[in-house]
């Protein structure tokens, strides 16, 4: 059944708890969001945290989804999921396992103080380009370019693709 609307694509990204669980939930819950489907994903990738040393690796991936939501109400909608993943076992409350990003809706560039989109960090990392050329190796990125033209040259060993999980 179509939802009907735009092709939006979200980086989910997790470090604490159970990542790879966490990303895999994640998936589940983009697939139930009100007037949007979930219509792929990349596979999981492990990746070197980018940003403050110290920190445990990554599970990342990226999700697409066709929805009629506008963008905003689309990341209220992220964000609300976020928090349904804000609590680990033995974490504080408001420990962050799950980081959703919004990195391309349709071909829009939004520039408002809460969203920003394209996602402003999208080309310069490649736990977020890799996934996305999986999913859509044709795409173009709004003021950007081509995808294929921002990968980068050779792989790094920062970013490696975990197995297929037996339960999917
Ligand atoms: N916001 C603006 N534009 C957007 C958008 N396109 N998508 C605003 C999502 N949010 C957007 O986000 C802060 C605010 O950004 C939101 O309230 C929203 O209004 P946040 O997710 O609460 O904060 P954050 O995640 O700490 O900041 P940010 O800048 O999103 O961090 P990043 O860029 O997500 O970095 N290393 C590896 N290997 N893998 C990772 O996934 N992730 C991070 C987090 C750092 N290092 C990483 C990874
Ligand atoms: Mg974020």
């Amino acid at each position: 059944m179509r939802v009907g609307g735009v092709a939006a694509f979200v980086g989910l990204g997790s470090n604490l708890g159970q990542p790879e669980r966490q990303v895999r939930q994640a998936l589940l819950e983009l697939d139930g969001l009100a007037d949007s489907r979930l219509t792929g994903h990349s596979p999981l990738y492990g990746s070197s945290p980018v940003g403050p040393p110290g920190q445990p690796d990554y599970v990342n991936a990226v999700a697409r989804l066709e929805t009629s939501l506008d963008a905003h109400a689309l990341l209220d909608a992220l964000q609300a999921v976020e928090l349904s993943h804000g609590r680990v076992r033995g974490e504080r409350w408001g420990a962050r396992t799950l980081d959703l990003d919004l990195l391309l809706y349709g071909d829009r560039q939004i520039d408002t103080p809460d969203l920003k989109v394209p996602h402003p960090q999208l080309h310069l990392r490649a736990f977020v380009l890799v996934p996305l050329h999986d999913l859509a190796p044709d795409l173009e990125l709004p003021g950007l370019g081509p995808l294929v033209d921002q990968l980068p040259r050779r792989p790094g060993r920062d970013l490696w693709r975990l197995p297929e999980s037996a339960d999917g």
